[in-house]
Formats: structure tokens, C-alpha cells, sequence
């Protein structure tokens, strides 16, 4: 049983969002086209509290883009988005929210953050996405979504950590690619530890 994942497609990492991905918008009708060929649509949710530690804000005198450590991880430093409740923490309007069957935020806990939908970035703590796959038969995932050099790449390793098969749709991703080149890079690298790279056109 296959299951589509998509990842974080939510308002503050569109182009007019607090944590912009450029063209982040564009993969939301790829998201749209491809929903309706799965039995099991699962999408992440960054989520958030208002005094989160990957925020800058939270560490006075450090600014976005900054590298820190939380929870006993390297953490870069971001804008304040996806705050509990907030309109940058919805998903992209576009988006068929609809068909979507079940909903995992991350990122809850102050005090470590949460890139993958499967656990957090200190591995201690599961979202509990692993069970609902398990409970659905799930054996392969095909991840979209924001941000490439980021949420994907966290999502896919430890979905390929977890023994599933992993397609990866590049062009339902985008980066943030603090460096350029961050996003081919991370596709690369996820290539490299086992991942399918496919387009929407061949799912
Ligand atoms: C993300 C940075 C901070 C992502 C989430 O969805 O890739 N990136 N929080
Ligand atoms: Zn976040």
C-alpha cells in the first residue's frame, strides 16, 4: 500500500509568507493533481508555539539564518512562522484540503524542533506517523511539499530509515536554499541514501 506525504504546505513558507520558499505556491496544484490517486493522503503541519527555540526571536541578540544548537542538535536560527492558530500556520488556500485523510504537526515543543514528520530532530519523540503508516499496511511513500533542503529531506531520510520506499516528487518541492544549490544538493543526498527522484508526470 502506497501513501502520499506532503510536507508543510502551508502560508508562511509561500512566497508572501514569513519563511518564504520562491515559487513554493507552485507545487500546491501538483499536491492537488496527485491526491486523488491515493487511498491515504497524510499532510505535515509545522506547528509551532509563539516562543518556539528555532525562532530568532526566542535567543536575544541572534538573528535569522544564525545556527545555534536545540535540544542537543545543530539549529539554524529562522523567522517566527507557523505559530499555533495563526494564519501563516494554515495551509496554502489552493490547497484540496479536502482529501486529505490525516493531519501530523511537528514542532510543538519549545524545546527541539521538528523538520520531519516522523520525529523530532532529536529522534527521542515520534509524531506517531510512523504508527498510522503501519496501521494503514503502508510500505512505500511518495513525499512532495516545502522545503526541500529542509522538511523533505528530514521526512524522506528517516521514512527510508524506517524501511519504507520513498519516491520523491522534485518538481512538487522547492527549497529555501539559504546557499544556493541547498535544494539539488538535498535531492542528491536523498538519492544517494536510497530515495526514488521522480516527476508528478510519473506517478
Ligand atoms: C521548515 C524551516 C523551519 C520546512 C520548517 O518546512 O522545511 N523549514 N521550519
Ligand atoms: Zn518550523
Amino acid at each position: 500500500m502506497r501513501a502520499l506525504i506532503l510536507v508543510d504546505l502551508q502560508n508562511d513558507f509561500m512566497p508572501f509568507g514569513a519563511l518564504p520558499v520562491a515559487a513554493g505556491d507552485e507545487v500546491v496544484p501538483i499536491a492537488n493533481a496527485l491526491m486523488p490517486r491515493f487511498s491515504l493522503v497524510v499532510a505535515t503541519q509545522d506547528w509551532h508555539p509563539a516562543d518556539h527555540g528555532s525562532f530568532a526571536s526566542s535567543h536575544p541578540g541572534t538573528s535569522p539564518g544564525d545556527v545555534t544548537e536545540l535540544g542537543g542538535v545543530e539549529q539554524v536560527l529562522w523567522p517566527d512562522h507557523c505559530v499555533q492558530g495563526m494564519p501563516g500556520a494554515s495551509f496554502h488556500s489552493a490547497l484540496d484540503v479536502a482529501r486529505i485523510d490525516r493531519v501530523i504537526r511537528k514542532g510543538s515543543d519549545p524545546e527541539v524542533d521538528s523538520y520531519s514528520g516522523f520525529f523530532d530532530n532529536d529522534h527521542r519523540t515520534s509524531t506517531g506517523l510512523d504508527a498510522l503508516l503501519a496501521q494503514h499496511a503502508v510500505d512505500e511513500v511518495v513525499i512532495l511539499g516545502l522545503a526541500t533542503d529542509y522538511c523533505v529531506q528530514a521526512t524522506v531520510i528517516d521514512a527510508i530509515g524506517l524501511g519504507f520506499g520513498v519516491t520523491v516528487v522534485t518538481d512538487g518541492c522547492r527549497a529555501v536554499d539559504i546557499t544556493p544549490g541547498d535544494g539539488d544538493q538535498a535531492l542528491a543526498f536523498m538519492r544517494a541514501e536510497g530515495a526514488r527522484l521522480t516527476t508528478s508526470n510519473d506517478i
